[in-house]
């Protein structure tokens, strides 16, 4: 019987037959091929098969149709450009340049037209002007860059790609330098095939020419004044990139493939090697020093976009690169990824936002015309993988991986076109991918005949070294004692890495940080607070504001300024826990949908003159040397605006970066975000930052959408004290809790489940000395102090207002409540103190308006039990298990609020208390 394999050469065998000679295979096959040739690469031919009607009117004039036939060229010609190594098929004459729709026939291609300025002469033959055109536009370089709707932009990439400047002037050095980078990417990666021999490394092999691609980019960025380069990219190549981009050691890069590899510096549990991030300090070869970082990244591809961003956005900020032309972005992707993956709108949309920009990306895309194993034709609708960029304006340069001189050409164009408009560029480097998906993986089970095209492809290397020779622009011995030499260099990097690892020693890795439960000096002087509360209600002499506005600002004077003040309500204590920070001289950046307002009306930071256009932020005027205040609309995106945050607050731990949703469930818009970067970049990476989410959370009959903050997601998350998740009760705790983030000495994520009702609940409320004196309470006792009480209630959040209130109303004066107010890390030390402190409880209750698979009750009961006296158990009253976060009737929801009161408050004196069950 014939095995898989077997099967699989008789089918390459009739596929070479068939390709010599179509008639030589049968009919079946024939079609079978035929129909294989022309999908197996997405097809430009579907586009030119419709008729087409002729492009011109048969009375124009000669000039005003030779001109239409060069715009064809400019806008239609990448679809003819020889980009693809791996073309299956050629395609056929008949296409959208041919010269008869534009009013010409064959016999006219010796005749004299007008150039319309492409050529030096005023008159050319037609052929001549055609040959141009096809040199220019549809040779190995695809220009896409026509109706992008930058008439500017469009000008002057035409004249610089018309004129075709510094294509040809590479000197010798610069044709070896390009060799030599070939041939560090091409035999790093065939000396790790050979050595480390069926080891995952995502190889870069069939799109070698990314390395001097990139080394030229921060070559020539670095001698143009760029100071830093932050990379993005995902699996594949990044091992290649890290060691032959940022100088990553090679033993240090070999030792990672040894079995038995434990890392010696740092004491998280880590990452695989092609998901780490590295930094280091490049010096060019005219001895410029650059600095080059490759972000960390997960499996989850593209989700590094919005990070690069935030980060690149941060470092900009940091130096004052008010141009954004020192620190730039560059994302590297995968075709299949960049088309599929919808992080990449989002991040695009933010590429020109005023809060968000960063001058523009340079993209690459390593098209190796496969995802895993699935081809173009299943996992795209647009022609190019590339089409998204068309949406933002961004031109498209398509080049083919085998013409090194032409990546390079066009990368530098890339550079030259972002400095100068500050746009977004994507460079759609055509390629293959030599190996499997990974180097384990058979490629021809899925793709037979594509592989039997790539297996006989010679090195790209090999290739462009010997049209080197032929052309007489390298010696033959030269080239080989090249080769040799990087081999050797190799060889010696493995001999040191058999040595024993540099330390083993445990105590010498550095450790991500703990988290104490000691309280944090985070109250601030009342002189400073009246200083600062005066600033943020100014309202300038020049600017109208809205009446109610005005009215607040007197209103919230009058909480610092009155006498005796008023009460502190939740938006007032959140500004000056922001004002104070600022008036230290913090940076404090705050984004979100509709954040400047705030979605609930409560914040007000950003005041719009109701007569001009104009906005005022009244955080930006505290004092002179005040830090920089940012508070920011962001569009409508979740994934990108928070993982831009994420990356802003890895880059700048010291600010105070906050992230607010709409409602605390839109987060899971971002989960990738929660999941793969915000619980676990300390741990996989090492990354410390500080960055604050505020969720919204509160059950207040608003139905299923808006009701849940997921917090039990979070506390799923949570373990090696990577999170800070947090319900704060009161205003003073939020001003304390905001201000902590800062000055504690460690930094964290920090997780805020904010109100909605309770923005403007009466008994919301704190007075200026719980500012001035207090601090954050991880745990807040029953401020009534009723240690008699029998039974002791816990909770978290909103509920315990309603708790409160129906005490009171019903007169009960054996329960005390202690709020929770930070779940994790919990401060067991202190529950236990407080529970001591109440001798006489019979009865332990967990309350939350959460259902019971959802709020905290997973998460907390088994910690709270723990702390219990022995014979003791914690009663659970809330709802019951539900699909639902919440129901939609505003009536059932009131309902199901006075059953659990009732379950808590109308038991008999001494009920056996079972888990609580509730219907609605
Ligand atoms: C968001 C996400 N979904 C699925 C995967 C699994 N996966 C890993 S690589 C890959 C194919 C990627 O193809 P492409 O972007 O073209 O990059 P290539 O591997 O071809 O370089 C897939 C589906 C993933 N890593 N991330």
């Amino acid at each position: 019987m014939k095995s898989g394999f077997d099967n699989l050469e008789l089918l390459e065998e009739l596929y070479s037959k068939y390709q010599e000679d179509p008639l030589s295979v049968d009919e079946t096959w024939r079609n079978f091929f035929s129909k294989l040739d022309t999908d197996s690469f997405l097809s430009k031919e579907s586009l030119t098969l419709a008729p087409l009607k002729p492009a011109y009117v048969p009375s124009a004039p000669a000039d005003l149709r030779v001109y239409n036939l060069i715009e064809a060229y400019r806008t239609y010609g990448h679809l003819r450009a020889k980009v693809n190594p791996i073309e299956t098929h050629t395609l056929p004459e008949k296409d959208l340049l041919t010269i008869e729709l534009y009013g010409f026939n064959k016999g006219e291609l010796s005749a004299l037209f007008p150039t319309c300025g492409l050529l030096s002469q005023e008159k050319a033959p037609l052929l001549e002007i055609i040959n141009a055109l096809k040199r220019i536009y549809c040779d190995k370089i695809g220009f896409e860059y026509m109706g992008l709707q930058r008439p500017e932009l469009e000008r002057w990439l035409q004249t610089r790609i018309e004129t075709d400047r510094f294509r040809h002037t590479l000197t010798i050095e610069q044709k070896h330098l390009i060799l030599q980078y070939l041939n560090k990417s091409e035999l790093f990666e065939s000396f790790l095939h050979t050595k480390y021999v069926g080891q995952k490394r995502f190889s870069l092999e069939g799109g070698e020419t990314l390395i001097p691609m990139l080394a030229v980019l921060i070559e020539k960025g670095a001698e143009k004044g760029i100071g830093e380069f932050v990379i993005g990219m995902a699996h594949r190549g990044r091992i290649n990139v890290l060691s032959n981009i940022l100088n990553k050691s090679y033993s240090d890069v070999f030792s990672e493939f040894e079995e038995g590899y434990i890392p010696n510096s740092f004491a998280g549990s880590g990452d695989v090697k092609y998901h780490k991030g590295f930094f280091a300090t490049v010096q060019t070869p005219a001895g410029t020093k650059v600095k080059v970082s490759l972000t960390p990244n997960p499996s989850h591809l593209e989700s590094v976009d919005p990070v690069v961003e935030g980060q690149v956005r941060a470092k900009q900020v940091q130096i004052n690169d008010q141009e954004h032309e020192h620190v730039i972005p560059i994302l590297v992707h995968g075709d299949a990824a960049l088309s599929g993956q919808g992080v990449v709108y989002e991040t695009l949309q933010l590429y020109r936002l005023e809060g968000y920009t960063t001058g523009g990306t340079i993209h690459f895309v390593i098209n190796n015309q496969i995802g895993f194993t699935t081809l173009p034709r299943d996992s795209r609708s647009t022609l190019y993988c590339t089409d998204i960029a068309r949406s933002f304006g961004a031109p498209v340069f398509h080049v083919n991986g085998e013409d090194p001189e032409g990546c390079v050409y066009a990368t530098l164009l890339a550079l030259e076109l972002r400095q100068k408009f500050h746009c977004d560029v994507f460079i759609d480097l055509n390629c293959y991918r030599k190996y499997g998906h990974n180097e384990t993986d058979e490629p021809a089970f899925t793709q037979p005949l594509e592989y039997q095209i790539i297996r006989k492809k010679r090195p790209i290397r090999e290739i462009y070294r010997d049209e080197l020779i032929e052309h007489g622009m390298l010696e033959k011995y030269l080239a080989e004692s090249l080769e040799e030499d990087f081999k050797k260099a190799l060889h010696q990097a493995m001999g040191i890495t058999k040595l024993p690892p540099k330390t083993t020693d445990e105590s010498k890795k550095e450790l991500p940080q703990k988290t104490t439960h000691e309280s944090t000096k985070t109250n601030v002087s009342l002189q400073t607070i009246k200083e600062v509360a005066k600033k943020i209600c100014e309202v300038p002499t020049d600017l109208s504001i809205h009446p109610k506005l005005a009215n607040l600002t007197k209103e919230r004077l009058s909480m610092v300024e009155g006498t005796p003040p008023k009460p502190i309500d939740w938006g007032m204590a959140e500004l000056l826990a922001y004002g104070t920070l600022l008036w230290d001289g913090t940076h404090v950046r705050i984004s979100g949908q509709d954040c400047g307002r705030g979605t609930f009306s409560h914040r007000h930071g950003l005041w719009m003159d109701q007569v001009k256009e104009r906005t005022y932020f009244p955080l930006q005027h505290i004092k002179a040397d005040q830090g920089l205040f940012e508070l920011i609309n962001s569009p409508l995106s979740e994934y990108a605006v928070l993982g831009f945050e994420f990356g802003y607050s890895t880059a700048w731990p010291e600010a105070l970066v906050v992230w607010e949703a709409q409602f605390g469930d839109f987060a899971n818009g971002a989960q990738i975000m929660i999941d793969q970067y915000i619980s676990t970049a300390e741990q996989k990476w090492g990354q410390k930052f500080g960055l604050v989410l505020l969720l919204p959370h509160g059950y207040e009959g608003q139905g299923p959408e808006h009701s849940s903050g997921r917090m039990e997601r979070f506390l799923t998350l949570c373990g090696h004290d990577n999170l800070q998740i947090v319900n704060p009760t009161t205003p003073a705790q939020l001003f304390h809790l905001l201000r902590r983030q800062i000055l504690q000495p460690i930094r964290k994520p920090l997780v805020v489940f904010t109100p909605k009702g309770l923005l403007r609940h009466p008994q919301c409320i704190s007075q200026l000395s719980d500012l001035t004196e207090g601090q954050f309470n991880e745990i807040l006792d029953d401020p009534s102090q009723n240690k008699q009480a029998q039974r002791l209630v816990f909770c978290n959040g909103r509920v315990y207002y309603d708790l409160i209130a129906e005490k009171t109303k019903s007169n009960v004066s054996n329960m005390a409540f202690i709020r929770i107010e930070q779940l994790y890390p919990l401060d067991k030390d202190r529950i236990k103190q407080l529970i001591a402190s109440y001798k006489n409880v019979k009865e332990f209750f967990w309350v939350q308006e959460e259902p019971k698979n959802m709020g905290a009750w997973g998460f907390i009961h088994s910690e709270l039990e723990q702390l219990l006296p022995n014979d003791q158990h914690l009663h659970y009253v809330g709802r019951e298990c539900s699909a639902s976060p919440a129901v939609g009737s505003h009536a059932i929801h009131k309902k199901e609020h006075l059953d659990l009161m009732k379950a808590l408050f109308e038991r008999g004196e001494m009920p056996e208390w079972k888990h609580q069950m509730m219907r609605a």
